[in-house]
């Protein structure tokens, strides 16, 4: 069986995010999506709050798990026999950190492989700042995350963004 990891701070999760967890859940035998803590990165979502919001829209994809994890990817990867970190690509901007990610992974794993999809057309532009501070400002975030967790979005960030 061929495990496939999706790791990200999903801060919330975004339409964006999903249409790659879609694309590797029919690469991959299995997919985990994983809740990861990027250091340099101040969340507005808790871990657990996150954790939810991902699980209520990929629900219906039946090789996908969600889980969180505090420590390094390739350990996580190591523990759930994982081969590959999967990594959406949007623009030029996003290569330079997404490829020193992918050699210093390498370099802690070899076994373990980054592979990127580049984002779909349509969500080239959005990010989970982006959702952040329309919501905060009490914008329309219809377009940007999944119907099922706009509500809880908006109410949670309606108080303004941390
Ligand atoms: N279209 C396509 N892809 C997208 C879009 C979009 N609109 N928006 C985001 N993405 C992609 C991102 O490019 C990324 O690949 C993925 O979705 C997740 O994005 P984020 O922003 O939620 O996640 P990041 O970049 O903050 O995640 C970084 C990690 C938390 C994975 C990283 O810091 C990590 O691995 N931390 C664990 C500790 C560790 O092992 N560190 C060493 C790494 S060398």
């Amino acid at each position: 069986m061929r495990t496939a990891l999706c790791p990200g701070s999903f801060d919330p999760i975004t339409k964006g995010h999903l249409d790659i967890i879609l694309r590797a859940s029919r690469l991959f035998d299995r997919v985990v999506v994983l809740v990861s803590v990027n250091p340099d990165k101040r969340t507005a979502f808790s871990v657990e709050e996150r954790v939810e919001l991902i699980r209520a829209v990929t629900g219906d994809l039946a090789n996908v798990e969600v889980d969180a994890y505090q420590g390094l990817l390739v350990d996580y990867a190591r523990q759930v026999g994982a081969t590959a970190s999967i990594r959406g690509l949007r623009a030029v901007s996003d290569f330079e950190y997404e490829f020193q990610m992918a050699l210093a992974n390498k370099k802690l794993d070899p076994q373990l492989e980054t592979i990127f999809l580049n984002t779909n057309s349509k969500y080239m532009y959005l990010s989970s700042s982006l959702v952040k501070q329309i919501a905060a400002f009490g914008g329309d975030i219809d377009d940007f995350v999944p119907q099922a967790i706009i509500e809880p979005i908006k109410q949670r960030l309606s108080k303004g963004v941390s």
